[in-house]
């Protein structure tokens, strides 16, 4: 039976993931245009449903319902609108709108709360256009962001979010970074297998992995592929091969749970007949024990820097860093025990994803909520979570926001 909440919830999931590039799967890159229409509907709809708007300078939205008796004791729930490249319908804003919904049902069931409900819709998150994570949920926690960083057409961040913020100031929407909530709660599907394989529909986030992503360049010399011996070339792309089977190797040694991913690559000019000259590529790692980060950095600056064949050179450059964060036990406790009551499945468990909730975890008390992944997939178009799943999430985060709020 699709309950009344579940067609509001599939219906909005449904008109902002048709904001789509001509690309497979989700592309709203920070300050694009399909970011724009995002971000723009989601005002709109607060706007409709009578929620107070509000835009800070980086695009984050905040969807305000005032607290009658302590309009100042904020409880705020959300994620990020930004999705990562032909990523999924789910990731980031389920906990948009699954928060919408949610604030949206107690409001219409319980009236105006006892102190303020919030909404909030990151900006970006997943650094997918830019070299830099969390700068939404960083720039309300009052954390620097290089405004002068460039994504790869060359465009700077302040330039595209400056053009692409004009287009959110609509009538009745103010433009201040507002207070920051004594609790965050993110609702946010796991993203990963346990909770589907073990038949669970709740997951209750303890701690998130630290994560730290760099960029390697290996820099050789362009030359003719059918005249320059084998001997005596200096293949980028042959040195970067090596580079990385020996970071994966060193990864496995250190600790077989430290993830090792090289996800984006660039090889120049890229062409069939001429020997690379030029290569670079990202390595993503994480883990739950900083001393292992920390030593993996070591050992990619030792591999990456030891001097290679004549001619060649390397070098690596760290742009993001998340430290391994501890959520809030307590909160995390109260939700399951409201899990409990309303018959749900769940269990306590750290996340391999890094979310605004271990920014947010640095000035608040934070939690998070998981529902289960299809097959463990995300980070691509085949991510899918049943529709009742998505539900049960909505219902266990209302009943944890009339607790807190009401
Ligand atoms: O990459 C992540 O873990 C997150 O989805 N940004
Ligand atoms: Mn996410
Ligand atoms: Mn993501
Ligand atoms: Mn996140």
């Amino acid at each position: 039976m699709i309950t009344p909440q579940l067609t509001q919830l599939a219906y909005r999931l449904g008109t902002i993931n048709q904001f789509k590039t001509n690309e497979v799967g989700q592309n709203r890159f920070v300050y694009s245009p399909t970011w724009i229409d995002a971000q723009k509907q989601l005002i709109k709809w607060g706007l409709e449903l009578r929620f107070q708007v509000n835009v800070d300078d980086f695009g984050t939205t905040y969807l305000d319902i005032p607290g009658t008796t302590e309009p100042k004791n904020v409880i705020a729930t959300g994620s990020h609108i930004d999705t990562v490249a032909q990523g999924g319908k789910y990731d980031g804003l389920y906990g948009v709108l699954g928060g919408l919904q949610s604030i949206e049902n107690l409001v219409a069931a319980f009236g105006q709360p006892k102190k303020t409900l919030r909404l909030i819709s990151f900006s970006e998150e997943e650094g997918s256009r830019f070299p830099d994570t969390f700068t939404g949920s960083k720039h309300y926690t009052g954390q620097p962001v290089d405004l002068n960083m460039q994504d790869p057409a060359g465009i700077h961040f302040d330039d595209a979010r400056k053009s692409a913020i004009a287009n959110l100031m609509l009538p009745g929407t103010n433009h201040e970074l507002p207070q920051l909530p004594a609790t965050f709660t993110e609702l946010h599907i796991e993203q990963g297998p346990r909770l589907i394989n073990q038949g669970l529909q709740i997951g209750l986030v303890t701690a998130i992995v630290g994560q730290r992503r760099y960029t390697v360049t290996v820099k050789g010399i362009a030359n003719h592929a059918g005249t320059t011996p084998m001997n005596d070339r200096a293949d980028a792309l042959q040195q970067a091969v090596d580079l990385i089977l020996a970071l994966r190797n060193a990864a496995h040694q250190l600790k077989p749970d430290l993830t090792f991913t090289v996800g984006e690559m660039h090889i120049s000019p890229n062409t069939s007949n001429v020997v690379p000259g030029l290569v670079t590529f990202t390595i993503d790692c994480r883990n739950n024990d900083e001393a292992v980060l920390d030593r993996f950095e070591h050992i990619i600056h030792q591999i990456v820097e030891t001097p290679a064949a004549a001619k060649i050179s390397s070098s690596v450059n760290r742009w993001a860093k998340s430290n391994v964060t501890h959520l809030d036990d307590q909160l995390a406790q109260n939700n399951q025990l409201l899990a409990d009551q309303l018959g749900l499945k769940s269990v306590q468990l750290a996340s391999g994803a890094g979310h605004d909730s271990q920014i947010m975890a640095k000035v608040t008390r934070t939690t998070m909520i998981f529902v289960p992944s299809i097959n463990g997939i995300s980070h691509a178009p085949e991510e899918n979570t049943s529709q009742a799943d998505l539900l049960r999430g909505v219902e266990l985060l209302s009943a944890s926001l009339h607790q807190q709020a009401y």
